[in-house]
C-alpha cells in the first residue's frame, strides 16, 4: 500500500487540455474521438484478486474513509485495464451516515441502514451537516487520485440520485420490490417531497464538491429508478433530479445511470444532462433515438457476457458498436457494474476489443 510518501513521487502534472481532448471527454461533448472510449462500472472492485487482497485487510468503510487507499485501488484499475477513465473509489451510500442513520455493510447481506426512514417525524430528525465538510475524505482521494492519474485519464466523480439513496433509507438497506419506498412516497407524499430535496441539495453539493476537487465529469447512479412506472416517475422522482441537475450550474459534464429505464427515458431526457447510461435490456439505438441525439449515450453490454467466450463478447460488442453506428457520443460500458466472478482476463480482452474495433469505424 503506498503511502502520501511514494504518491507524491509518483505524481502526474494536470493537464486540462490533454483531459478535454481525451476521447471520453470529447464523447461527453458528442466530438469525434479516435476510439470509442470505455470505462466500466465498479472496475475497481472484487473481481480484482489485489483488490480482495486490500479488502482482507480492512472492512469496507474503513477503505472509503482512507483517502490514500482509494486513490490507490481507483488507479490500480485503470492501469490494469487500460480503461479510459477513472471513478473514484467511493459509494453512493457514504453521504447516509452523515444523516445519522448509521450504515453498516454486513459480511454477505450488503448494507444496513440500522435507523431507516419510515415516517414524517424520521424526515424530521435527519441530520443536517455540511457536505465538504463531513465527506471531505471522498475530496481527499479525490485530489490525491488526480495526482496519482496519468494526465490523459479523465476522473468521474459520483453520487447516488435522490430516488435511490431514498430507497436505501426507507428500505433499510438493498430491495427486491421496493415495496416500503413506494408505500411511503404514496402515503406520505409531503414527507417524500421533503426528503428528495433534502438528499437533492447533498447531491448536488457533493457532486459539485468532487468537481472542485478535480473530477472532469460526475456520474448520478439511479440504480434503481426502474422499478417504478412512467407516472410515478414522473411525479415523485423527475422533478427532483431536474433540480439536483440545475443546481450543479454547468460545472462539469453529468451523467445519469439507471437500469431497466427504457420507459422513463423520454422522461429523464428532459433533465439537463450531458449523457445518459442505459443498461442491456434495451437497443442502444433505439434508446439513443428516445433520448435524442443531442444528447450522449453510455452502455450497453450486459455484464453476464464477460463470463463467455471470447467469441461470444466479440459478437455482442461488434452488435453494440454497430448499433452506435460510429456516431460520436457513444460511451462504451456494461449496463450495470462488473460482477464479482468476472475473469479479469476477459475484462481486459473487452477493453482491448472496443478500442481495436471501434478504430476501424
Ligand atoms: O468489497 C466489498 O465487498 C464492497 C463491494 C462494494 C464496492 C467495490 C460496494 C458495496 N461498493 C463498492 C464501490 C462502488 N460503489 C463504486 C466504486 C467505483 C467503481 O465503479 O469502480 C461505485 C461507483 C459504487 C456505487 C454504488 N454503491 C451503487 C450504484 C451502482 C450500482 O451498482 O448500481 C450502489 C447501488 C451502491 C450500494 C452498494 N455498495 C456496496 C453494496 C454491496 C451495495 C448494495 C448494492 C445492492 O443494493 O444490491
Amino acid at each position: 500500500m503506498s503511502d502520501l510518501n511514494s504518491l507524491t513521487k509518483t505524481h502526474h502534472k494536470t493537464d486540462g487540455n490533454i483531459l478535454s481532448n481525451s476521447p471520453f471527454m470529447k464523447a461527453l461533448r458528442r466530438e469525434k474521438a479516435e476510439t470509442t472510449p470505455i470505462w466500466l462500472m465498479r472496475q475497481a472492485g472484487r473481481f480484482m484478486p489485489e483488490y480482495r487482497e486490500i479488502r482482507s485487510k480492512m472492512g469496507f468503510l474503513e477503505l472509503c474513509h482512507n483517502p490514500q487507499v482509494c486513490a490507490e485501488v481507483t488507479c490500480m484499475a485503470v492501469d490494469m485495464l487500460n480503461v479510459d477513465a477513472a471513478i473514484i473509489f467511493s459509494d453512493i451510500l457514504l453521504p447516509l451516515q452523515s444523516l445519522g442513520c448509521e450504515l453498516e455493510f454486513v459480511k454477505g447481506d450488503g448494507p444496513v441502514i440500522h435507523k431507516p426512514v419510515r415516517n414524517v417525524e424520521d424526515v424530521a430528525n435527519l441530520l443536517s451537516f455540511d457536505c465538504a465538510e463531513s465527506l471531505s475524505y471522498v475530496l481527499d482521494a479525490i485530489k490525491l487520485t488526480r495526482k496519482e492519474l496519468p494526465a490523459h485519464i479523465p476522473l468521474i466523480g459520483f453520487a447516488g440520485a435522490p430516488f435511490t439513496l431514498a430507497s436505501y433509507l426507507i428500505e433499510g438497506g438493498s430491495s427486491r420490490s421496493f415495496e416500503k419506498t413506494k408505500r411511503f412516497m404514496y402515503a406520505e407524499p409531503a414527507a417524500w417531497h421533503q426528503l428528495m430535496k433534502i438528499l437533492s441539495k447533498i447531491v448536488s453539493e457533493h457532486l459539485t464538491n468532487q468537481v472542485n476537487a478535480g473530477a472532469q465529469a460526475v456520474q448520478i447512479f439511479d440504480s434503481w429508478v426502474g422499478c417504478l412506472s412512467r407516472w410515478d416517475y414522473a411525479e415523485y422522482v423527475y422533478p427532483h433530479l431536474r433540480e439536483t441537475v440545475a443546481n450543479l450550474n454547468k460545472i462539469a459534464p453529468v451523467i445519469y445511470f439507471g437500469t431497466d429505464t427504457a420507459h422513463l427515458l423520454s422522461i429523464a431526457k428532459g433533465a439537463d444532462v450531458d449523457m445518459i447510461g442505459v443498461d442491456w435490456r434495451c437497443d442502444l439505438d433505439e434508446a439513443w433515438r428516445t433520448i435524442g441525439h443531442d444528447k450522449a449515450i453510455q452502455g450497453n453490454l450486459d455484464p453476464v457476457i464477460l463470463y463467455a467466450d471470447k467469441q461470444t463478447i466479440r459478437e455482442r460488442v461488434e452488435q453494440i458498436l454497430g448499433k452506435a453506428k460510429g456516431r460520436p457520443g457513444h460511451v462504451f460500458n456494461l449496463g450495470h457494474g462488473v460482477l464479482p466472478q468476472t475473469p479479469v482476463d476477459n475484462v481486459k480482452y473487452l477493453v482491448e476489443l472496443v478500442r481495436e474495433l471501434s478504430a476501424k469505424q
